[in-house]
């Protein structure tokens, strides 16, 4: 593990936020990408059992903008994002930017990404997964059907990825929303909180963002698992569409005003 190259200027308002589930030694050269970005960069490993949160801790011990929280259970994305988003709030960060460990993300994204969300404090900043050929098919067409839902959901509110997970939130009606529910923990995550975001009036920006798959035999970790999370992901949607048609009157009358 070389020693990263860090911005000078530490952000006191915006932070980058790994949620890490085993996932296999991309998460080091995904940290140190983000550490060559931003400081500060924490991660929140959530129970992982495959020796990645000692070497991270490793990691922070020998770097001030590097900070890793420790669930000793596993919780679920959702869960560590909330843990972590908590934390960030405690500590006077006013947002923070998602992404995952497993090398997927891309770090050369954050500064752009921080600097919209700078620009614009209110609103949140989605990424647009631009694919590459190492993406499988299946994945690029099953999330179109996750993207129509969140769009009848929120009443085209300009949604354009429901599932990528390379964001920028405002801390606080994140943890809010986070707090008053307690759905959200697992992988309907993503999908949830962008849609009750935006019911809660949260603008989105939405810009561009690579995604790559990586095969095992490069170090690819994949903890999605299509029964389970398809099942779920489709139960989330049946209740946020009840709730959508609850909430139609308003979010009608909010279209109609801009
Ligand atoms: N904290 C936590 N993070 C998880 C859990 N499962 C997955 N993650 C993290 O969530 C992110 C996304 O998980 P992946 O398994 O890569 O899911 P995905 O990227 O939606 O699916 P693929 O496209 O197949 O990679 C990664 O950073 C994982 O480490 C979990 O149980 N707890
Ligand atoms: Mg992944």
């Amino acid at each position: 593990m070389s020693t990263p190259v860090v911005p000078s200027d530490r952000s006191a308002t915006h932070l980058v936020l790994i949620p890490s589930y085993n996932p296999g030694r991309k998460v080091f050269e995904t940290v140190q990408g983000a550490r060559a970005q931003w400081d500060p960069v924490w991660v929140v490993v959530d129970g992982s059992n495959d020796g990645t949160a000692e070497a991270l801790q490793a990691m922070a011990a020998a770097d001030p903008g590097l900070r890793v929280l420790v669930r000793t259970k596993n919780g679920g994305k959702g869960t560590a994002v909330l843990e972590g988003a908590i934390e960030a709030l405690k500590a006077g960060y006013t947002h923070v930017l998602t992404m995952d460990s497993d090398g997927q993300h891309p770090p050369e994204r954050i500064r752009d990404f921080m600097a919209a969300s700078a620009s614009n404090a209110a609103a949140m900043v989605l990424g647009v997964p631009v694919f590459d050929a190492s993406a499988p098919s299946v994945r690029v067409k099953g999330r179109r059907i996750s993207n129509f839902w969140a769009n009848v959901e929120t009443a085209g509110a300009g949604i354009q990825d429901s599932l990528f997970g390379f964001r920028v939130y405002p801390t606080a009606p994140l943890v809010r929303i986070m707090r008053s529910h307690h759905w959200m923990r697992r992988f309907d995550f993503d999908v949830e909180i962008v849609v009750r975001l935006s019911w809660s009036g949260v603008e989105a920006i939405n810009l561009p963002a690579k995604v790559q798959y990586f095969r095992p035999e490069e170090g690819g970790v994949s903890h999605f698992n299509y029964l389970r999370d398809n099942v779920l992901l489709t139960s989330m949607h049946a209740r946020l569409f009840a709730g959508f048609i609850l909430r139609l009157p308003l979010l009608l009358a909010r279209r109609w005003r801009n």
